[in-house]
């Protein structure tokens, strides 16, 4: 198998390889990706640092090409691109293709934020002074990508840091390099200067810690975990670097007694499962008033009696398998714990057999849950939910926002009061009404508040504010 290099100054580069296996067959190897070593990772900052003057400096219609020219790339594999991710991840083939799809969509995007680059030109409050505001790029940006989206996260990230001018040193997850080291293969190809972009796959605890111990990494964007999130912050704050953290969530899904009966149902079925439930914007809390929830709880029992657990490039799957052993782990020991707490296990949460050995996983569904149970608090990352009732909708709405997390919320109700009502007073960074908490659009930003994540957001153009940094200059005409 031929090895999968990292990309360092513009060069190719490891021999020692990792396996990526495919969580729907682990008999699959996907393919054999280069372990970054200590001395990469700093070779690739050191060639980020170097690139920098140029690339920062390098005309917009020049990224604007490359950008461009990536978006159409991916766009155009989008079958084989797709057909890779769900290998490698688990998300079933339709959700693969569309993530790729949304990537090169994200690529078109910033493309064309190259040629929006934009100050201000203001009066100085002292006679015969112009003042100019203008956005400068960072320096060298450090990305630290999850396994969740394999090339939707890469993309929101690496797409603006180019976009502003910004060089790049990227570590993906250790499960999925395999799409990011195609998209940094199309980068290159469409033009990118050596040095502006390094991939540098590996273990975090070796390419991560180099990079956050690094004082040539000016800024880091990290999407993971909570733990792995605060040791980004605690080093970044020795380095007093900027950083933006996309952390996890518990988000709430209400479902009022006027709710559209199908459609809550729908929502709440793709909010809790799919994508495996492995989304930080999954909802695991579902929040039902009384006079609706013994008929939603039987309506999902049955929903999920049609949802097909299997191969995710099978035709006919709705959910492909856990990511991988560990999670997969964590998932079924949160079932047992959410039973030994007094929660009813109403629906599925057994594991299951299919034609190839992978980590498959029946939806778990449990009603009678309360909101300071475990399984109500802790972010599990899977396909597990837990119902609970309450009376009406202002208890509903205090048990949404009673979180330490606060990414996205969702109401499924028919009162534009109520509706009105919650958007205003969710304590989440994205609001949804009548639609699932997961699955946002591309050109808007992203991100929470409290526990979920730290600094400024993500995507559209609201991603200018990391990754630029703001100049004032005074001239005395
Ligand atoms: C989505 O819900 O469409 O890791 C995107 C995650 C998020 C992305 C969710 N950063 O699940």
């Amino acid at each position: 198998m031929t090895i999968h290099q990292n990309l360092i100054a513009g060069e190719w580069v490891g021999s020692d390889a990792t396996r990526n296996i495919n969580p729907s067959n682990t008999g699959d190897v996907v393919g054999e990706y280069a372990r970054g070593s200590i001395e990469d990772t700093k070779a690739a900052i050191a060639a980020a640092k170097a690139a920098f003057p140029s690339w920062s400096r390098s005309g917009i219609l020049e990224r604007h090409a490359i950008l461009r020219k990536t978006a159409d790339e991916i766009v155009a594999r989008k079958d084989e691109l797709g057909r890779l991710l769900s290998r490698e991840e688990g998300k079933t083939l339709a959700e693969g293709i569309g993530e790729t799809v949304r990537a090169g969509q994200i690529f078109d995007f910033f493309a064309g934020e190259c040629l929006r680059l934009a100050g201000e030109v203001l009066a100085s409050v002292r006679p015969n002074i112009g003042v100019e505001i203008t956005r400068e790029p960072v320096g060298v940006i450090g990305i630290i990508t999850p396994w969740n989206f394999p090339i939707a996260i890469p993309a929101w990230k690496i797409a603006p840091a180019l976009c502003y001018g910004n060089t790049v040193v990227f570590k993906p997850a250790e499960l999925v390099p395999g799409c990011s080291w195609a998209i940094v293969d199309i980068l290159v190809r469409a033009g990118l200067p050596k040095g502006v972009l390094n991939l540098v796959m590996g273990k975090g605890s070796v390419v991560g810690q180099t990079m956050l111990d690094s004082p040539d990494v000016h800024a880091i964007t990290f999407t993971g975990s909570t733990g792995t999130g605060k040791r980004v912050a605690s080093a970044s704050v020795e380095h007093n670097r900027k950083y933006q953290l996309e952390m996890g969530g518990k988000n709430p899904f209400v479902v009022l007694d006027d709710a559209d009966l199908t459609g809550a149902v729908e929502a709440a079925v793709n909010s809790a499962f799919f994508s495996t439930g492995q989304r930080c914007t999954a909802s695991s809390r579902v929040i039902v008033t009384e006079g609706i929830h013994d008929r939603f709880v039987a309506a999902v029992g049955e929903r999920l009696k049609g949802v097909v657990v299997d191969d995710a490039l099978k035709a006919g799957t709705h959910i492909g398998p856990v990511v991988d052993e560990t999670q997969l782990k964590q998932d079924t020991d949160y079932i047992e714990i959410g039973q030994k707490e007094g929660a009813k296990l109403a629906f599925g949460g057994e594991l299951l057999k299919r034609d190839t050995p992978g980590f498959y996983l029946q939806p778990a569904l449990f009603t009678e849950a309360t909101n300071d149970m475990r399984i109500s608090r802790e972010e599990i990352f899977g396909p597990v939910a837990a119902v609970i009732r309450v009376k009406d909708y202002e208890e509903a709405l205090a048990i949404a926002n009673d979180t330490s997390f606060g990414l996205s919320s969702g109401i499924a109700t028919t009162s534009l009061k109520h509706a009105t009502h919650f958007k205003r007073n969710a304590e989440a960074g994205m609001v949804m009404v009548n639609l699932p908490t997961a699955g946002v659009d591309f050109h808007v930003p992203f991100g929470g508040r409290k526990g979920s994540s730290h600094g400024s957001r993500e995507q559209g153009k609201y991603a200018n504010e990391f990754y630029t940094t703001v100049k004032t200059a005074y001239t005395l005409a």
